[in-house]
């Protein structure tokens, strides 16, 4: 644990005394995380490779036997005080009725209870009653994944206090339902594995119709190399608008194409593919069969010895580029952010996560990356875009127990 991770844990634990007058069973978290490639691919059936972040959701939690759930969060939520919700009410089948009224990141908390409730053969342990200090330092609506770290740190308490046995893989599923039809977006299994299946020092291969995984080696700092996010504080949500339409149009693609996904659809099918499809849905189709294609390549190198970083970088900007040109799904700040982190040394760089604004990722040599971050920051300034933020960020370990 480092010294950041040790003060958030503690100041929830502080929190939830001052809050609750009395002390949590215990504390647990969960990161937020970049996809280092491989966009949209997770509900197409594809190929994910990305890695948790150090930033991370923290959840102090005590059982109690109250029948109510009852979270207070440590900000952006001041003046919400604690929500309360019953928890025979909200694990019942028809329970997100007790979601009405309820602020954004309380619907991920009470989303968990109500997806657990679906699972669990007998609830009770479920409806005892908890009490939860939620606090989060993934920055939100930047696209890393900050509501899959508080629905999967969440899922990680509540699984260890009421002995549930999931496996990580298990609520995977569970915190995507939690999303899906608790909270209403319409979100593939990208962020709920990165934050609950990630190790330190590694990214996560997922294989999205199998749900197979594997992590793969990235050792950045051995390598000399660092990957920069930036944030570009254009903010956006997948409850609504572009996301959905984008997974519509894939599932339209598909469909025309008589294939059960397009990850059915091969790189080399896309020329017969163009004359079959209307403009606009071939180009949603090739980014998807593109960029599972850029996903395996990638995997193939790191896993060779001392990967080629220029290579990576590549494949990085071909990711973006098809994301800008085919996908459409990326805005002038992205665009910028990319380019100006190329143009100052960046090996490659691109949009990371569902995309209409939130974090560009730029894999620099690690004595480039002063220049790169005050290069953006330059570029958004000239062109009169609010500042970015620009950060470092190393693979990190997923949800876990930490006091
Ligand atoms: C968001 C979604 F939540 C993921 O499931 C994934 O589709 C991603 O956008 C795009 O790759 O983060």
């Amino acid at each position: 644990m480092n010294e950041a991770s040790r003060r958030q844990a503690a100041g929830t634990q502080q929190h939830f005394a001052e809050r609750f007058g009395a002390h949590p069973d215990g504390v647990w978290t969960a990161p937020g995380r970049v996809n280092l490639i491989g966009e949209h691919t997770d509900y197409n059936e594809g190929f994910v490779l990305p890695f948790a972040i150090p930033h991370h959701a923290s959840v102090a939690v005590r059982r109690t036997d109250t029948g109510t759930l009852r979270v207070a969060g440590r900000q952006d939520v001041a003046g919400h005080g604690a929500v309360e919700v019953d928890l025979a009410r909200l694990v019942a089948e028809d329970g997100r009725g007790a979601a009405a009224g309820l602020p954004g990141w309380a619907r991920y908390v009470a989303g968990v209870f109500w997806s657990l409730g679906r699972e669990a053969g007998e609830p009770g342990d479920l409806r005892a009653g908890y009490e939860i200090v939620l606090d989060s330092s993934v920055p939100i609506g930047a696209g890393l994944s900050s509501s899959a770290a508080i629905e999967c740190a969440v899922g990680v308490a509540v699984n260890d206090l009421a002995g549930l046995g999931h496996t990580g893989e298990e609520l995977v599923l569970i915190c995507q339902r939690a999303e899906n039809e608790f909270v209403g977006a319409p979100t593939g299994i990208l962020d709920q594995s990165a934050s609950l299946l990630s190790e330190a020092g590694h990214a996560l291969f997922l294989d999205c119709r199998s749900r197979q995984s594997r992590v793969v080696p990235l050792a950045l700092a051995e390598a000399g190399l660092e990957i920069l996010v930036i944030d570009t504080k254009v903010s956006h949500a997948h409850e609504s608008g572009g996301y959905g339409q984008l997974r519509s149009a894939c599932e339209t693609g598909a469909q025309m194409l008589g294939v059960a996904a397009l990850r059915d659809v091969a790189v080399a099918d896309l020329m017969a593919a163009e004359a079959e499809l209307p403009g606009q849905i071939f180009s949603r189709v090739k980014h998807i069969v593109t960029e599972n294609q850029r996903v395996l390549d990638s995997v193939d190198l790191l896993g060779s010895d001392g990967f080629d970083p220029a290579a990576l970088g590549g494949l990085l900007t071909a990711s973006h580029a098809s994301m800008r040109d085919d996908f459409g799904n990326s805005c002038p700040e992205m665009d910028l952010a990319v380019d100006s982190a190329i143009a100052a040394g960046a090996f490659g760089a691109r949009m990371t996560g569902g995309g209409f604004g939130g974090s560009a990722i730029a894999l620099v040599k690690k004595g480039d990356a002063d220049a790169v971050r005050d290069a953006v920051v330059r570029a958004f300034a000239e062109a009169g875009h609010a500042a970015p933020d620009v950060f470092s960020v190393l693979p990190s370990p997923g949800a876990r127990r930490q006091a």
